[in-house]
């Protein structure tokens, strides 16, 4: 139900893929975009506005891979449950890069995010939430579980690289979320920027 035109391989390599609505990943299903870039039309301008839609609906099980998201990032990748994300290209986050929308075990690996305004990952429900070998540069918060919320949280990031970041690379105001991490570098030239924002230090370990 969606409408694509596949257009010639360009410098990518993959080719450019025009969605005018959400792709839906149907559960345990897998999207494999052989790194294609998708481009979105009438779906949101790539801003802070909080009703834009997301380029992809992951249902429960669904991997998605090799993909590339271009501007406008509109509302970016929206998770319902488990599933994996495989090098995943952000080129100029929208709103925010990905959403965990319901709870699971949502896995991030590989694949890099460029120019949030604020947020790449937003978690708005209960999961366990992994990034490993993936980088971000030019952001605000790499994650960010929904303000105001008390919910858990499982955090684990392994193999991160961070520049450019003004604010965190991790914020919480639940002080029962956790956060365990190895193998993180992170640049910033913004005085202000820290690496977390949680309630207690004791929430956050190396592992
Ligand atoms: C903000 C907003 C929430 C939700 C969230 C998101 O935190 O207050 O209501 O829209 O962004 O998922 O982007
Ligand atoms: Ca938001
Ligand atoms: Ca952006
Ligand atoms: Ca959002």
């Amino acid at each position: 139900n969606q409408l694509f035109a596949i257009q010639p391989a360009s410098s990518n390599g993959g080719g450019t893929i025009t969605i005018t609505e959400t792709i839906v990943v149907e559960a345990g299903e897998t999207y494999d975009g052989g790194g294609a870039t998708i481009v979105a039309q009438g779906m949101g301008d790539g801003s802070q506005a909080e009703d834009q839609d997301p380029i992809f609906r992951l249902e429960d099980g669904a991997t998605l891979k090799n993909v590339r998201i271009g501007a406008p990032g509109c509302d970016g990748v929206h998770t319902y449950g488990d599933v994996t994300v495989m090098n995943v290209v952000w080129e100029d986050v929208g709103e925010d890069a990905l959403t965990v929308k319901e709870s699971g075990n949502v896995v991030i690996s590989g694949g890099a995010a460029y120019n949030a305004s604020d947020k790449v990952f937003q978690i708005n429900a209960a999961s366990t939430f992994t990034v490993q070998g993936f980088t971000a540069s030019n952001f605000g918060k790499l994650i960010r579980q929904c303000g105001g919320t008390t919910f858990t949280a499982t955090i684990y990031l392994d193999g991160v690289t961070v520049t450019g970041g003004d604010e965190c690379i991790a914020r919480t105001d639940s002080s029962t979320t956790q956060l365990y991490y190895r193998d993180i570098t992170a640049y910033s030239n913004d005085d202000s920027f820290t690496w977390w924002i949680f309630p207690s230090s004791s929430q956050v370990q190396a592992y």
